[in-house]
């Protein structure tokens, strides 16, 4: 007789919860208990609650034999997940009450919980952002990843300096996952492949075993609940006796080292393929893993091959799994004994693929030596796939495997049902570079789906005071249908909900100042203009344009000092990856600027620049809310879509931009007059870039920008090192890829347009108000709504 959920949702239920787990699942005596322990009291007592809603879209989803969806994704950047469970599960005031009987802080509980920082960026957060989707729309769905025991590297600064040091978030108990030992799968590595009555065997020469972990993902108001299945590595065999008996310990515990070492740290690149072995083995280790559990699954339910398609869809969240398609190819080859051709094509309709960039060292190849070696069977069905490729398509001339290289970007597209990019610019430079013969080859195969952003945790949970207002003015059900957030336009120009508005805004620019007084010792203006640019450090991102401009403000502010300057406090965030040389002097140049700038007695009250260090998921939910002025600057055509761009301007944070990725779509739905564009377009990019000595003309025609150069080569803010930013010079003037200076002119004058309209609070106010007013449409809702649609394929259980 199964034990019946737990479906209370009272406060004192929970209370009586809290306590129990506090005893009984940790043995701590409430008397002595520490903050951690009754954190992971409650978050048992809250995950209790979301069992039930659990087991009930499993069953649903096996009952009806509903179609499912399976996103594979090297990362997934979840963060919290206690406060978003208590939102999702609309328990937060029992969660208040739960805590003030215990006599504990529940803010302090929530603080005290790692973030699980699975990802490196967007790429990660838009998949976490899509589980929780999932979840709400009731589509059932599988996240599949790795659970690293190191996620992003911490960031520390030192001198100004980038320090990066482990990420530790498993060295505590983990709440929210339950280890399935009965899901482990054994995964081969390197070895041979002989030919046995026309089969090809592989026999590989090392495996390591693929445990699985599961979180349950709750969706809006609790009713459904998915999986998402990390993988971690273990041991095929767990210690060596014999070795550890003849006094060998180390050899002894090899095997265990050896196997953690696949899971233990994620690749902190979000641009550049480092082509290392081991990411190609994490690659490969949880894309097999998943794709065995998705046939033993399948399998279990059905027993003809041929119809995989019907009931499964894969979503390759970029190339990193790309290895799936030779992989569901050799198991329906190899395995199952499909001749290759309709092997090849039935996979081919089971997969769909994502792509997330079209920067050239993004694009993942590996070379054809590695893959020989680590993965022999793979590399053949690679072959193999390519001339499939080529008898169906003769007119082709680009192949998947070039001058020793598997271009993994070709191989998810020849495996692919639909293929698609992530705004309505990037995918139409996705037709017309990258993949541009393609999409010749397959008229239809390349869509569109914007990405999108959860309102759960970027609006409900990280900005009350604007989610109160809003559900005050147009009532609840939004949180979950985000374009009726229209349903506000009426009411902009009514004065008490544009002071409200502003209310809402100004309290959390007061909140963040005082947290930034504790973690920076800044003392910031809450009147100043708040202009915010979070987002890892590239040079596509352009985060130097943004130091210049502030170098060149400071100057200005000196020149002038009696002149009445509209207050600004920039804030920055961002961790460079730790081998990317540049981006690493520009987080210094932004330090040593803040340095000069937040001392100078001239700026006091007027200009203050603040880099809190170790930019995550959670210090973005406490600085988007509290946010004027949104930086979305990147170099026309290099930012795929952008999803900082969607949080900041449903937070009621007008946006400075380009016409790139998704500011695009952004400025179509709020009107041009609630956005600060400035800046080449891509195309006028492209022809600009060709312009020989393009930065030396538009340096000459810049007095300021001239003296903002200046300034940082002759050591202005490196007295201690003057040549410090010598190399940053020489890019500017030299090759200026990114078009900074290209495009600094134009943007100075949009920062100053920014200014006079802010000293005029109703009419800023306006404009705020309606970038969170016609910003619904960003919902990943919406985004997921499309996939479902016009890729998967797949109807919503309603439970
Ligand atoms: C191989 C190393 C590596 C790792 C990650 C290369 C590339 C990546 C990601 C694709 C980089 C990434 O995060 N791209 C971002 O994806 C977001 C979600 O679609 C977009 O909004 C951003 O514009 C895009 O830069």
């Amino acid at each position: 007789m199964d034990q019946a959920p737990i479906t209370d949702m009272t406060g004192s239920a929970l209370a009586r919860d809290m306590q129990r787990h506090l005893q009984f699942s940790f043995g701590k005596d409430p008397a002595h208990a520490q903050v951690r322990d009754w954190r992971l009291a409650l978050s048992l007592a809250v995950r209790d609650r979301i069992v039930e809603p659990w087991f009930k879209a499993t069953r649903a989803a096996y009952a009806g034999h509903h179609k499912r969806v399976y996103y594979l994704s090297m990362e997934f950047l979840i963060g919290r997940l206690l406060e978003d469970a208590i939102v999702n599960l609309g328990l937060g005031d029992e969660a208040m009450a739960a805590c003030a009987e215990a006599g504990v802080d529940f803010d302090a509980l929530l603080a005290d919980e790692p973030d699980a920082a699975l990802g490196n960026g967007g790429l990660g957060r838009l998949a976490a952002c899509f589980l929780d989707s999932l979840s709400t729309l009731g589509c059932p769905a599988m996240g599949y990843g790795i659970r690293y025991e190191h996620g992003l590297f911490r960031q520390t600064f030192h001198h100004g300096h980038q320090v990066e040091q482990a990420e530790a978030w498993l060295q505590q108990p983990h709440a929210w996952e339950f280890e399935r030992a009965e899901a482990s799968f054994e995964i081969g590595f390197y070895g041979d492949v002989r030919e046995e009555d026309g089969r090809s065997v592989w026999e590989p020469g090392d495996a390591v075993v693929a445990r699985a972990y599961d979180t349950p993902i709750i969706g809006w108001q609790g009713r459904w609940a998915n999986t998402l299945r990390l993988w971690g590595a273990k041991p095929t065999k767990l210690f060596d006796l014999a070795r550890f008996n003849v006094g060998d310990f180390n050899a002894a515990a090899e095997p265990e080292a050896q196997a953690r070492t696949i899971s233990r740290v994620l690749y902190p690149d979000d641009t550049t393929d480092q082509g290392r072995e081991l990411r190609l083995k994490q690659e490969y280790f949880f894309t097999a893993a998943s794709i065995r559990d998705i046939m033993r699954r399948y399998l279990d339910e059905y027993s003809d091959i041929r119809k995989l398609p019907t009931k499964v869809a894969i979503q390759l969240n970029d190339t990193h799994p790309a290895i799936a398609g030779p992989e569901l190819v050799r198991i329906l080859h190899d395995e199952h004994g499909l001749p290759f051709d309709e092997a090849a094509e039935t996979a081919r309709l089971t997969l769909n693929y994502t792509n997330h960039t079209l920067l050239p060292e993004a694009l993942e190849s590996w070379s054809e030596g590695l893959m020989w070696h680590l993965l022999p069977r793979h590399m053949r069905l690679i072959e193999q796939i390519d001339d499939w490729h080529a008898r169906n398509h003769p007119r082709r001339t680009r192949s998947t495997i070039d001058h020793g290289v598997v271009r993994m970007g070709d191989l998810a597209f020849a495996m692919a049902n639909k293929v698609n990019g992530v705004s309505a610019l990037h995918t139409d430079l996705v037709k017309t570079t990258v993949f541009a013969e393609q999409h010749k080859l397959h008229p239809g195969r390349v869509i569109n789906q914007t990405n999108g952003v959860t309102p759960r945790r970027w609006l409900v949970a990280c900005n009350p005071g604007l989610s109160n207002l809003i559900t005050d003015t147009i009532g609840t059900g939004w949180e979950a249908d985000l374009e009726r957030l229209s349903e506000l336009e009426p009411h902009i120009d009514d004065a008490g909900f544009a002071e409200a508005f502003a209310a809402a805004k100004r309290a959390n620019k007061i909140e963040l100042g005082s947290w930034l007084k504790e973690e920076i010792g800044l003392t910031v203006n809450p009147d100043a203009m708040f202009d915010v640019q979070i987002k890892r450090i590239h040079e596509y991102k352009r985060q130097l344009m943004n130091v210049l401009e502030t170098i060149s403000l400071w100057q200005a502010i000196r020149e002038e000092p009696e002149k009445d300057w509209t207050p600004r406090l920039k804030i920055f965030g961002g961790k460079a990856a730790p081998g990317y040389r540049t981006a690493k002097e520009i987080v210094h140049l932004i330090n040593d600027v803040a340095s000069v700038v937040n001392v100078d007695p001239l700026m006091r009250g007027r200009l203050a620049v603040a880099y809190p260090p170790n930019y995550n998921v959670t210090m973005a939910e406490r600085l988007i809310p509290a946010a004027d002025l949104s930086e979305q600057i990147s170099t026309a055509g290099k930012e795929a879509s952008g999803t900082g761009n969607m949080k900041f301007a449903l937070n009621g944070a007008p946006t400075m931009g380009t016409l790139d990725g998704a500011n695009v779509e952004i400025r179509d739905l709020v009107g041009a007059d609630n956005f600060f564009l400035f800046g080449l377009t891509t195309d006028e990019a492209e022809e600009r870039r060709e312009t020989p000595g393009h930065a030396t003309r538009a340096i000459a025609a810049s007095p300021r920008l001239t003296a903002a150069i200046a300034a940082i080569e002759k050591g202005t803010f490196s007295p201690d090192d003057p040549a410090r930013y010598h190399g940053l010079g020489r890019i500017l003037r030299d090759s200026d890829y990114f078009l900074v200076c290209s495009d600094f002119d134009s943007y100075w004058q949009a920062q100053r347009r920014a200014d006079e309209i802010y000293r005029d609070p109703a009419a800023w106010g306006r404009m705020a108000a309606f970038n969170t007013a016609r910003s619904g449409w960003f919902s990943s809702d919406r985004t997921i709504r499309g996939y479902m649609r016009d890729i998967w394929d797949v109807e919503a259980i309603d439970s």
